[in-house]
């Protein structure tokens, strides 16, 4: 039985210990001691040179320099694979040899790794001694290369057949009172046949419970543009981005986690594009960029990129964009036309007056005073709104993490939709996603929240009776972990554990699990703290082939992925798999579902998983746009989905698009409180660590920082480079995180930011958006406590 966790002191590092679930004492934090901190002055461009001989170091230290090059130049090819990266598009014509970047290379050399883990890895070290080591450690130890179990009471892993392990899972599945007992976990990388296929199994085995990373990423822009737009996706295309006239990039830091993005900005510029950056940090991709892919830009000539940076505070995007509104507004009572599209907004939208006389309302003052941004900065950016429709709107994570994140993105909209700004040439909303796949997955139907029509045609295409009652959001499902309602937990690939908020609260709830499964490419923290037995399934990376013996004729399969701007592709690996005992994670998908399903099943699940084409048969009878599905998908360059919004049309319950009246947070912080964003580093695809730089930033050697303002500094009487104890502050609630070194940064006075997912422990699991529950990871009210010496 789970005890309740206490603090300890291990080694100096203190921190809350899990309670024995039977696996040994698991640490949550890693105890071994950590570099200090060297800081240096930010950079003020981003990528050239510099990028490229890093991405190369990278690829020639994790994977060896041959197979590390050559799989980079094969990158985004259109008869290569997708980049495991993130979900940026490809251009639609010609692609440069070179079109990789500096983390897209990381990316592929991180799987290209050319160490392993084996059966002899797990017997020499137990569990609990792996939870002493950290996430970046635990990585970087290599590519997983067969099955593992972990028993009930055992402290090591032991090797288990391919075959046991889909028993067991079947076993644990089928003991349930109900199907609703199990949960089935996304990460954004699986491919759409993968997804496809689990999803479909979800169902048939009878649940919705198909939580995904998207609840805690771009939850909220789908939310807040399907109330809007009637479409829940972005609605550009990488042309219109290089055709607009005004860009704004908004809680996006393209250098680090979309550096082609950059490319697409720089051609904007050249034609004549102006671009806005809305940040609260100066981050080196926004201010200027030095494209790898030219020789000026090799030999450091840059181009300016930003040509206004709005320096908003933390959670002030809805004051921001609210007085750009108001000016326009404004201008156009005074002179009717000069600043609203009516034309456009008479004949696509509705709701036009209440956001007029909302934005009317709303007090200059604490419009200034809520988003740290001046009455003329904003009127500077309505100036430039007025000159031109070809406006794109870029958003990411820094928008959508918020208790208001869907009223962020549909006051986003909002500045859309006055211009009159979508289904043109060069305008409309850019939703730039995270995970190469994560747009595909919610394509392919995991969604925990589906529609009735989608349901039905998963019916009559499959003949069965689907469950209507909706599942658990990632959120939820730790809450049910909890409550002892979820006994088998499946991750296909992903960190649940450290990607979800409050840490130490999923870690109790998944030690609360039967059995937790996680197939994966390599270890990480998610595989230590585990239910009662844990199973460790690993897989085919995207950059490997995947053989396939049909009718005793070997065949290679492909998969299919769908980027951020709805354009689905191909993806063929290229390289020899790191064991020859994975399997690609859509036949392990599939291999399950048969060895669970049994009788119940409705498809061949064995065909399914030796031939993608039957699943991509499956496909193209449920999902809209996809009804020829295997032949679309092997057009050189892929194909786009449907998007209504881009011809103007706008599925939502009146036919039109609609303005919306969204609040300006109200947040009263106490004295000596700071608002808390988190944030990736340079060195890091989400809880994977590749290395403990963040090159921009000027931060050098360990991730346990906290970033504050000088002025803050002073005021809280602490000294940059001292050790604090962070103390986050909810509902009357306290969570704390130990010994983190505090920096001086150029952020603004009562903002502060800290690494994700060190900070995860700071963030509450109720502290969510209010309209789509994903975690408010970007506006954290703490305190800072220096450490007794
Ligand atoms: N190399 C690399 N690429 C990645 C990833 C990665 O980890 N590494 N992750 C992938 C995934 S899953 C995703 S979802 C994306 C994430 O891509 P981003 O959203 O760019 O990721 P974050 O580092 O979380 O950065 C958020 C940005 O928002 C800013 N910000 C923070 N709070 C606020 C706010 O209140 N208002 C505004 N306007 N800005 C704010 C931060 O300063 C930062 O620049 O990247 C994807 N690509
Ligand atoms: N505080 C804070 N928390 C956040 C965020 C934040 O900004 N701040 N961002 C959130 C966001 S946007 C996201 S998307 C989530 C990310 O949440 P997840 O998607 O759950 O986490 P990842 O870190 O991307 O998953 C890494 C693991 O995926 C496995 N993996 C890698 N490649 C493959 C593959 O090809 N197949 C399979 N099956 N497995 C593979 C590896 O084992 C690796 O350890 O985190 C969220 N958490
Ligand atoms: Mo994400």
């Amino acid at each position: 039985m789970i005890q309740h966790s206490e603090l300890t002191n291990d080694g100096g590092v203190l921190h809350n210990v899990l309670a024995d679930n039977g696996h040994g004492p698991i640490r949550l934090i890693p105890t071994r001691a950590e570099p200090q901190l060297r800081q240096r002055r930010p950079e003020r461009k981003a990528t050239g040179l510099p990028a490229v001989v890093n991405s190369f170091k990278y690829a020639i230290s994790e994977a060896g320099i041959v197979r590390g090059t050559l799989p980079l130049l094969q990158l985004n090819q259109k008869d290569g694979f997708d980049c495991p990266g993130c979900a940026w598009p490809d251009p639609d014509g010609k692609r440069s040899a070179f079109d990789f970047c500096e983390n897209g290379a990381k990316a592929v050399a991180h799987e290209s790794d050319s160490r392993r883990i084996t059966a002899d890895f797990f017997a020499q070290y137990s569990v609990a001694e792996l939870s002493t080591y950290s996430d970046y450690w635990l990585e970087q130890q290599g590519r997983l290369t067969e099955p593992m179990v972990l028993r009930a009471g055992a402290t090591h892993y032991q090797p288990i057949p391919w075959g046991e392990a889909f028993d067991m899972i079947a076993t644990s599945l089928n003991s349930q009172r109900s199907p609703d007992e199990a949960s089935f976990y996304t990460s954004g990388k699986a491919v759409n046949e993968a997804a496809f296929a689990y999803q479909l199994f979800a169902r048939q085995f009878g649940t919705n419970n198909l939580p995904d990373c998207s609840n805690m990423c771009h939850e909220s822009s789908g939310a807040a543009l399907t109330n809007t737009l009637g479409f829940g996706k972005g609605t550009v295309t990488l042309e219109d981005l290089e055709n607009a006239e005004l860009i704004f990039v908004v809680g996006q830091n393209p250098g680090t986690n979309h550096p082609r993005q950059l490319t697409a900005l720089q051609h904007a510029k050249r034609k004549g594009a102006k671009i806005i950056a809305v940040n609260p940090l100066p981050e080196a991709g926004l201010i200027s960029f030095m494209n790898p892919q030219e020789t000026l830009g090799m030999l450091g000539v840059g181009t300016k990129l930003a040509d206004l940076f709005l320096q908003v505070k933390i959670n002030g995007d809805v004051p921001l964009f609210k007085g750009i509104l108001k000016t326009l507004v404004e201008r156009d009572d005074v002179q009717p036309g000069a600043a609203i599209n009516w034309g456009f907004v008479h004949k696509y939208t509705t709701n036009i007056d209440d956001l007029r006389n909302s934005v009317r309302q709303a007090p200059w003052e604490d419009l200034e005073q809520l988003s740290g941004v001046s009455r003329a900065q904003m009127s500077l950016a309505a100036d430039w709104v007025c000159e031109t429709e070809r406006i794109v709107i870029c958003w990411c994570l820094g928008v959508t993490q918020h208790q208001n994140g869907a009223g962020n993105v549909q006051e986003l909209v909002n500045l859309l939709l006055l211009r009159g700004a979508m289904g043109m040439p060069g305008a409309g909303a850019c939703c730039v996603r995270g995970h190469s796949n994560v747009q595909g997955d919610r394509t392919m139907g995991v969604w925990e929240r589906p529609a009735p029509e989608f349901l039905d045609r998963l019916r009559d295409a499959f003949q069965f009776e689907p469950p209507r009652r909706h599942g658990l959001d990632a959120q939820r499902t730790a809450k049910a972990m909890h409550r002892g309602r979820i006994k088998t937990f499946i991750s296909l690939g992903g960190n649940y554990l450290m990607a979800l908020s409050d840490t130490q609260f999923t870690a109790d709830a998944l030690q609360r699990v039967e059995l937790t499964v996680r197939i994966g490419t390599k270890l990480n923290r998610a595989d230590l703290v585990t239910g009662e037995q844990a199973l460790l399934l690993p897989c085919l990376g995207r950059t490997e082939i995947d053989f396939r013996s049909i009718h005793n004729v070997v065949q290679e399969q492909f998969t299919s992925t769908e980027n951020s701007m709805g354009v689905v592709q191909w993806s063929r690996g290229r390289f020899t798999p790191a064991s020859s005992l994975l399997l690609g994670e859509t036949e392990i998908v599939c291999r399950i579902a048969a060895a669970a399903l049994g009788a119940k099943a409705t498809v061949d699940w064995l065909a399914w998983g030796q031939n993608y084409d039957y699943i991509r048969a499956g496909i193209a009878k449920v999902i809209p746009g996809c009804a020829h599905y295997n032949r679309d998908v092997r057009k050189p360059g892929g194909f786009y989905l449907p998007n209504p919004p881009r011809e103007r049309k706008f599925p939502t319950a009146t036919g039109k698009a609609l303005f919306t009246v969204n609040p300006a947070p109200e947040r009263k912080l106490e004295p000596n409180q700071l608002l808390l964003t988190t944030i990736r580093s340079h060195d890091q695809f989400n809880t994977t660590i590749y290395g403990l730089h963040d090159r921009y930033r000027g931060l050098h050697n360990t991730r346990r920082v906290v970033l504050v303002n000088a002025a803050d500094l002073r005021q809280l009487g602490l000294i940059a480079q001292q050790k604090v104890n962070v103390t986050s502050h909810f509902a009357g609630q306290t969570r704390t995180a130990y010994q983190f070194t505090v920096v001086e940064y150029p952020i603004p006075a009562g903002c502060a930011a800290m690494y994700y997912p060190e900070a995860n422990v700071l963030a509450p699991i109720d502290a969510t958006d209010m309209v789509s529950n994903c975690p408010a990871f970007k506006s954290l009210v703490i305190t800072l406590a220096a450490t007794p010496a």
